[in-house]
Parts: C-alpha cells; structure tokens; sequence
C-alpha cells in the first residue's frame, strides 16, 4: 500500500525539492478528502507520512537528513512515524517525560510514547524530546539498540491504522540524527499545524461518504408503502448533512487558498479542524439513524467512519484544545490552566 501512495505521488505531495510533488495546498487538502471518504486511517497514514514525519524533516533538517530520507519517504519504500504524545502527557507536550542528554558526541534518550500511528512500520521515528536546551527532535531508525516499537491492540477505531507504542531505553542517537533547526515545543507543534489542516479536509469526505450512504439507502428502503426519503423527516435530515458537509468544503476550500497565499494562522487552522471534525461527527451520526438496523453493520461505510471520527475528533488536538486556542486567538487570555492558586 505504501508504495502504491507513493507512485500517486500522495506522500508529501505539498511539500517540494528532494524530487517531491510540490503541489498546492488545495490540492493537497482535495487528496485527503477523497482517501478520509475511503478510511480515515488511509488519510492518517500519508498524513503522518507526509505532514508529520516528512515535514519535520524537511522544515526542521538538515541538508544530510533530507537528502537520506526524503525520497524514500516520498516514494513509500521508507516509512516514518511521529513520537509526541506520552503515555502522561497527551494535550499538553510541554510534560513530556522523554529526555535526551548529551554523551559525546551523541545524544541517551530514554522514555516512551504512546498511541503512535504506523509506530511499528516505521524505518524511521521522528522522536521530541526535552534536553537541557529545550525540545529537539531525533530521528531513531528502526533497529537501533533499546528501540522497540510494540503494537497496540484493541481500537474500535480506525481499525485499518496501525497504532503503537515507542520504547526507548538508553537508546545512543548520533547528534547527526538530531533536528539541526529547531528547539522548541514549536518544532511539533508547527509540523501539527501542517497535518491539522489536512484533517480539516480528510473528515469532509468521511462525512461526505455517510451523506452519500444514507441519501442511496432512503431512496430505495421502503416503510408504510413508500421511500424513506419521501418522509418529512427524512427530508430534513439529509438536508442537513448536505448542507452541513458542503459547508465544511467551503471552509476547507478557504483555509487551503490562505494557506497557499501563505496567511493562514494556527488559529484558523484550529478553528477548521474543530468545526469539520464536529461536523463529520454530526454527519455520520445522522446518516447511521437513516440507516436503521442496517447502519450498526459492516455492510455500509457509516459506522466505520462514524467510529474512525471518534479518533479524528481526538488526535491532532482534541477539540476541546482547539477551542481554547481559538479562544485565546479571540480574547488573548489562554485559558488551558486552572489559575496557579486552584490547582
Ligand atoms: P506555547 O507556549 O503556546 O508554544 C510553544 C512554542 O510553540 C509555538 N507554537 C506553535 N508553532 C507553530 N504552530 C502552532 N500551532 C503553535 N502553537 C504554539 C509557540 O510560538 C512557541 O514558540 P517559541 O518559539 O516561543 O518556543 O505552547 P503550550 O505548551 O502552551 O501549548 C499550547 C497547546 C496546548 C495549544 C499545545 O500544546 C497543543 O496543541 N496541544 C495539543 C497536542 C496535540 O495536538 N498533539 C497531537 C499529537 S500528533 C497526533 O495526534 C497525530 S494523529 C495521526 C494523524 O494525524 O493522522
Ligand atoms: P488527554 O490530554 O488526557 O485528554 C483527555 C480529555 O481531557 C480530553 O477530552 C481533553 O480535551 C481534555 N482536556 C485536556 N486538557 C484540557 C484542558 N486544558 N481544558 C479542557 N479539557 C482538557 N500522537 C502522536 O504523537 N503521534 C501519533 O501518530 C498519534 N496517533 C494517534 C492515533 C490514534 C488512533 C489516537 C487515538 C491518538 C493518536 N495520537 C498520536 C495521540 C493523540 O494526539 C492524543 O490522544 C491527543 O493529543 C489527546 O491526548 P490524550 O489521549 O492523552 O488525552
């Protein structure tokens, strides 16, 4: 499948040089809302891939790095990981346990991740640690002594994504494998912004797919004598999720042309992502009803996206996250703490 994303050219198609696509943001977000109406964990696997692993590395690298790990990257005969969430310390990174300390002329790294898409495929983790000199991201390739990438069982969701945990014990990194250019919390932050934004497309098709299930089924089940479609109520709902899923197109199809204008802020992009995820949300829930019986089953795509979107409201900022940073964007009060006095 890997390799098969990349001779689309899907894998870090926004980005350019290194023999990548360099397409447009647009473009980019068109191709994660047709993948997210297949599966979101195939919108999750290049986004990871290309917004997470290839972007800090073509944002935050090295010439060397780049030029090792990008076109293998792209091609999806190299896959890459993102290791920021902990097991205690998921919405707020800034408590991660992680640490890399300096041994020669390498860096010890120590500690653990957690709920790591394509964890276990990839060659290469991109890995953010605290050191002395604030977060830094290493590169820890698969293989390397005191790494282990353990599967994680048990999802109810996307259920077609591989999720893991990352280990790490006195794991010795050489200091070329480590993020030349940034060292700060913004370092993963940045590269969230990138595949934050294609999740503002991706659940646009995951809604768009429910819409188009439940608009098929009403117009051939039939109750007391006639369509299903051809009740009221019926009516309004797909109404509804018509309007709400073209609605987030609009606002996807906006952020994609700031985006490539280069002026879309963080905040607009958290502002998408809450409101399409949200939306998503609402869509399939609505579509599942229309559904009836039928709608609990693998036999339609409803309740797999409808599950999958449990995971995209979560990931990449929950919404609740999101809410607060577009609300310190409005007020310019963040309010992600309790005041020291309460805690
Ligand atoms: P704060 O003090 O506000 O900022 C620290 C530094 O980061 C900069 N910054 C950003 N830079 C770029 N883009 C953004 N969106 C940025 N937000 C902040 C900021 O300017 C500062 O830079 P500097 O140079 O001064 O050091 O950070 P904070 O600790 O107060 O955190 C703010 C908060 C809560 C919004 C942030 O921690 C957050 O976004 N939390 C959510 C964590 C999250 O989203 N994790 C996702 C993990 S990856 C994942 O889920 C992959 S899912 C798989 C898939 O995508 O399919
Ligand atoms: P917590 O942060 O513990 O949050 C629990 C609840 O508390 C949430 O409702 C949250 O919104 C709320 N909450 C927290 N803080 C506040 C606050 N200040 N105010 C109000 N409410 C608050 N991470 C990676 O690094 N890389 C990956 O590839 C990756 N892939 C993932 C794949 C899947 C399938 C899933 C489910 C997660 C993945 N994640 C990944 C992790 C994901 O980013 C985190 O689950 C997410 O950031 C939330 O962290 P948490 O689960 O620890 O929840």
């Amino acid at each position: 499948m890997p390799t098969a994303l990349g001779e689309l050219d899907l894998l870090g198609m926004h980005l350019s040089g290194y023999g990548l696509p360099g397409s447009s943001a647009v473009a980019y977000g068109i191709a994660c809302m047709e993948l997210e109406a297949g599966d979101s964990a195939l919108r999750s696997f290049c986004s990871v891939q290309g917004s997470l692993a290839m972007f800090a590395i073509w944002k935050w690298g090295s010439e060397e790095q780049k030029e090792k790990w990008l076109p293998g990257l792209a091609a999806g005969t190299e896959i890459g990981c993102f290791g920021l969430t902990e097991p205690d310390s998921g919405s707020d990174p800034a408590s991660m346990k992680t640490r890399a300390v300096r041994d020669g002329d390498g860096w010890i790294l120590n500690g653990s991740k957690m709920w790591i898409t394509s964890g276990s495929l990839a060659d290469v983790a991109v890995v953010w640690a605290a050191t002395d000199d604030g977060v830094q991201g290493f590169l820890v390739e698969s293989g390397m002594e005191g790494f282990s990438a353990p599967e994680m069982h048990g999802k109810l969701s996307l259920r077609a994504s591989v999720t893991s945990e990352l280990i790490l014990e006195d794991v010795r990194v050489p200091d070329e494998n480590r993020l030349p250019e940034v060292q700060s919390l913004k370092g993963p932050l940045s590269c969230l912004n990138e595949a934050r934004y294609g999740i503002v497309w991706g659940v646009v098709g995951a809604a768009r797919s429910c819409y188009e299930a439940a608009l098929e089924y009403a117009m051939t089940r039939e109750q007391f004598g006639a369509p299903i479609a051809s009740f009221q109520l019926t009516q309004e709902k797909l109404v509804e999720m018509a309007t709400k899923v073209q609605q987030g197109y609009l606002l996807a199809l906006q952020l994609g042309r700031l985006k490539d204008e280069e002026r879309i802020t963080p905040a607009q992009v958290s502002m998408g992502k809450r409101a399409n995820a949200r939306m998503a949300r609402e869509v399939s829930s609505t579509a599942r009803t229309i559904l009836g019986g039928n709608g609990v089953t693998l036999e339609y795509p409803v309740m797999r996206h409808m599950n999958n979107l449990e995971s995209v409201y979560t990931y990449e900022g929950t919404d609740e996250i999101h809410t607060l940073s577009v609300g310190m964007a409005l007020t310019g009060i963040p309010a992600f703490a309790p005041p020291a006095g309460d805690r």
